[in-house]
């Protein structure tokens, strides 16, 4: 019997999306020796399940047409759980609007598959608009936290501004990530915050977070910095003070505004930490990613600070729904010393680099400052080369 149009589609759909899904990712190799970038992103949008695409009763769908869309898969949280490497993505649909869904793979690189159904988030008593960008931290609590922007119109915005907007840090907590409790929005010291993150351990006694306190919706204003303040609960969430650990500085990648990635990372030397900073260019903002260490005790001291990006969009990386992005907010460190670090490109897809603890801490610790002036950048240069003399036969 001829074959309907559904039945076409659905066959032609199905084959194409088999062979996405199940195609292996390959290392490159790494350049600058500090981490290597994999040839293929790990989660588009053309990953996301057909059941959550189409409508597949044939009756009500005799085209076999896309119901709902999706636009993009993108600033995914991370953390293995179960012994898989679990990231917890922001789905952008069509209509604008994220959410959270959870995909999961075996070795951390490929083979990344959706669980059954996004995450159900409950509301406060003031529904978000728009939710992104998850951090998640396993606290010593025994709960696995996730604070992200949570949006909504700005009440006080003049009559037909249908645009402006104020991003506050929600939190929802859960025990095995299917089932999540919503806490109360953080209040802190400044009207806006994105980019929260929080610590996996008590300090004095109390929940220790880091912040990016702004003043406006886009343009941190006057707030702008990577914050760190601690609030007495969870429950009613409050930081009453934000001391600046990282601030914006002129002519440098984060000149503009900064923010932190994924919770940090500890090692024997000190907290490894992954943050974006954002500098204006004629065509545009420029996200780059770039590390730093904190001190152990005192996690908002910085220790080491290499000059300059550590990750920047690169090729097809630059391309997307907002050029010009890399932006991170999960990684996960084996305990073998893998660290799988997980970023996104142009707010549109997934990628997946990975290094390890041993080089990332070497990077950090022996990379040149960034010294905030031409000059002595070719001052680490000229040092560079004067060391090398001995070592110049090498390179004939
Ligand atoms: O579009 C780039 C990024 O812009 C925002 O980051 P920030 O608050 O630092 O400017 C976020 O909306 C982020 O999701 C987005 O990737």
């Amino acid at each position: 019997m001829k074959k309907t149009l559904f039945e076409k589609r659905l066959k032609k759909i199905k084959s194409n999306y088999n062979s996405l899904i199940n195609k292996s990712n390959k290392q490159l190799f790494s350049t600058n020796g500090v981490y290597s970038r994999y040839k293929k992103p790990i989660l588009t949008r053309d990953h996301i399940p057909l059941n959550w695409r189409f409508d597949l009763n044939e009756e009500t769908n005799p085209y076999l047409m896309e119901r709902i869309g999706f636009n993009a898969t993108f600033n995914a949280g991370a953390i293995k759980f179960n012994g898989k490497y679990l990231v917890v993505v922001r789905v952008e649909g069509n209509d604008r609007k994220s959410f959270f869904a959870i995909a999961e793979s075996e070795n951390g690189i490929d083979g990344f598959r959706f669980w059954d159904q996004p995450i159900v988030l409950p509301q406060t008593e003031e529904p978000d608009t728009n939710v992104y960008d998850m951090r998640l931290t396993q606290h010593d609590d025994g709960w696995i936290y996730g604070v992200f922007c949570s949006e909504r119109k700005d009440p006080n915005a003049p009559d037909g501004d249908t645009s402006s907007a104020v991003a506050a840090a929600g939190i929802a907590r859960t025990k095995d990530l299917l089932e999540w409790e919503r806490l109360p929005d953080l209040i802190s010291t400044t009207g806006q915050q994105r980019n929260v993150v929080l610590f996996p351990h008590l300090i004095d006694g109390q929940y220790a977070f880091y912040t990016r306190p702004q003043d406006g919706f886009i343009d941190t204003g006057k707030g702008g910095g990577i914050g760190f303040g601690l609030s007495k609960s969870m429950d009613q969430p409050e930081v009453k003070e934000e001391l600046i650990v990282d601030a914006k500085t002129y002519h440098t990648i984060y000149e503009m505004k900064n923010g932190l990635g994924p919770a940090p990372i500890r090692t024997d030397k000190g907290w490894l930490q992954l943050a974006h900073g954002v500098r204006n260019t004629a065509a545009g903002l420029r996200y780059t990613l770039y590390m730093f260490m904190t001190d152990l005790e005192k996690p908002w001291l910085i220790t080491h600070k290499p000059h300059g990006h550590f990750i920047a969009p690169l090729k097809d990386e630059r391309v997307g729904d907002v050029s010009n992005v890399v932006f991170s907010n999960g990684w996960i460190a084996d305990e073998d010393g893998k660290v799988f670090i997980y970023y996104a490109s142009s707010d549109t897809r997934m990628h997946v680099a990975t290094s390890t603890i041993d080089q990332l801490l070497d990077y950090c610790i022996n990379s040149p400052q960034d010294q905030l002036h031409s000059h002595l950048s070719v001052q680490a240069i000229h040092k560079l080369v004067e060391g090398n003399k001995a070592h110049l036969y090498l390179l004939g």
